[in-house]
């Protein structure tokens, strides 16, 4: 075994230096189906959520568009396959989807042990706790003793677990595996409170109360326990794939802090900036080297827009869940999104 892995080792190494690396395989199997298979949630308004006729949009669907507009030069040559919490690492895993682009947080163990490549951030979250507003509780600090209701196969699990012991309170969880089942739990009051990422409570309760109840019933406490860092993931072994996908993504913000939207793309085309031309593949080198069309970075803005223009449109201030863009807005606007340069 160990001889086999050195052989690897070897080979991969003689490919770097010599250069010469050859499209991998799971690259080869997307170019060769002409089509993007990305694992998406079951269904998180604002993240992925799927219309009448079956269409997905979503600021994670986005993820999977900017890809698939780099790769074939269209942002709809994807087939979304919706993951619950707890398949979700095993389609990745065994190659039934080639990305997966789904509310997952980045944690050292899915990085190494579960064989997994974030590519990264297109969420930055950290974990809350909803409860019915007539229950009176104004902090977690409050909830010793709650029911909890909580998905399987989440770092929320693990992260309640961690906050209730170092409060020295207990709780006892419900746990669910299928998002609407957790959700007609909690409002059905089975549980007093309901914990996932701070995203999934706003679109939870934006989208999901059942009437007669309103969203303003139900309160969101202040405390936020955890980082959730959210981002699309491939598996190991194939890195210029991890490439194309980590570059799609950085390509939506980079465009938005050069001011590149989808409705002026086409005037930036002629712009003199040359920053700007190197982006825009008008001075090309950039998609050569990522092994994609020069066009890759128009392309992704002018059918999926810049991050902005996703963020507004998915999950902000154009959406019902109106959810401000706080650590998400760019590092020249005071928050964590930072694209490293297209050059
Ligand atoms: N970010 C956490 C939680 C992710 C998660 O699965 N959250 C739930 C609650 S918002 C979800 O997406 N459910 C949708 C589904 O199961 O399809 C993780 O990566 O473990």
């Amino acid at each position: 075994m160990l001889k086999k892995m050195m052989a690897g080792v070897v080979a991969v190494g003689l490919v770097g230096v010599a250069g010469t690396a050859h499209a991998g395989k799971d690259l080869d199997a997307v170019k060769a189906r002409g089509q993007l298979i990305c694992g998406i949630n079951t269904g998180v308004a604002g993240f992925a959520q799927q219309d009448d006729k079956g269409k997905w949009t979503g600021l994670d669907v986005d993820v999977c568009r900017a890809v698939s507009a780099a790769l074939f030069g269209d942002s709809e040559k994807v087939k979304y396959v919706p993951t619950t919490a707890q398949q979700r690492f095993t389609a990745l895993q065994s190659g039934e989807v080639d990305v997966l682009s789904r509310n997952t947080t980045y944690t050292l163990t899915r990085d190494t042990a579960l064989g997994l490549e974030f590519t990264g951030i297109n969420y930055y979250d950290g974990q809350g706790f909803m409860v019915p507003k007539k229950l009176g509780v104004k902090s977690a600090k409050e909830l010793n003793g709650a029911t909890v209701c909580v998905q399987p196969g989440t770092t929320t699990e693990l992260n309640l677990a961690d906050y209730f012991r170092a409060n020295k309170m207990t709780f006892k969880p419900v746990v669910i595996e299928k998002v609407e089942e957790i959700r007609a739990a909690f409002y059905a009051g089975r549980c007093d409170v309901y914990t996932t990422d701070a995203s999934g409570l706003y679109s939870t309760r934006a989208a999901n109360t059942p009437a007669p109840a309103k969203p303003d019933d139900f309160i969101i406490l202040p405390e936020i326990i955890s980082k959730e860092p959210l981002g699309p993931a491939v598996r190991q072994g194939d890195n210029q794939f991890a490439d194309i996908v980590r570059w799609a993504f950085y390509a939506m913000v980079e465009a938005e802090e050069a001011g590149i939207t989808s409705k002026n793309v086409d005037e930036m085309l002629k712009s003199d900036n040359p920053s700007i031309k190197r982006i825009l593949g008008v001075t090309p080198g950039m998609g050569k080297a990522l092994g994609v069309d020069e066009k890759w970075v128009y392309n992704i803005v002018k059918q999926v827009g810049n991050y902005g223009e996703s963020f507004d449109r998915n999950v902000g201030m154009g959406s019902p869940l109106k959810i401000e863009r706080g650590l998400n807005a760019l590092w020249t606007k005071g928050g964590l999104q930072y694209s490293p340069p297209i050059r």
